[in-house]
């Protein structure tokens, strides 16, 4: 009698143990979502062109226009719209290109660039001085921020008056 009340208990048992018992089997999913390795794909461009616009004030010295350029970079400035005069009142406002103006062209003159004609743009990258007037491109030799004035000296400013706005665009090499 006892070992059949033992066995009456273990079916009990095992009977509530098994309804008991969670049928939904949960497999821990520890697979990490399959990623393939990260292919860097570098897009291979021989040049990158960037324009902006840039207003260059008549009263103003060599304007520093935040477009920095490096070494070997190919330049284009053109003029864009706008009037200004290197003698208000007396020369007629113009575009930033040479109007066949006076030219200094001494070696004592007042202009950042003395032989070319006054009261045009004018562009410089460090030392490297360049004539634009309504549109010029050339080639960087130096990694500096492009600074464009008119052609009239320090001194000579004081009776300016306009600005002309220019578009600039840098074609960055690397070629190196
Ligand atoms: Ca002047």
């Amino acid at each position: 009698m006892v070992v059949q009340k033992l066995i009456l208990v273990l079916m009990v048992v095992l009977a509530v143990g098994l309804s008991g018992c969670n049928m939904s089997i949960s497999f821990n999913d520890t697979s990490e979502p399959t990623t393939s390795p990260a292919v860097v794909t570098a897009t291979p461009s021989d040049t990158a062109a960037e324009t902006t616009t840039f207003e260059v004030m008549a009263r103003q010295g060599w304007q520093n226009s935040h477009v920095l350029v490096s070494s070997g970079d190919r330049l284009t400035v053109k003029y864009m719209s706008g009037l200004w005069t290197q003698q208000t009142n007396v020369v007629e406002a113009h575009d930033a290109g040479d109007q066949g103006d006076y030219i200094c062209g001494r070696s004592d003159c007042v202009e950042p660039y003395p032989d070319y004609p006054q009261g045009a743009l004018i562009g410089r990258v460090g030392p490297q001085l360049v004539a634009i007037g309504d549109g010029a491109s050339f080639t960087s030799q130096y990694t500096r921020y492009l600074a464009l004035r008119m052609n009239d000296g320090d001194d000579g400013l004081y009776d300016n008056s306009g600005s002309v706005v220019v578009s600039i665009t840098v074609e960055h090499t690397t070629s190196q």
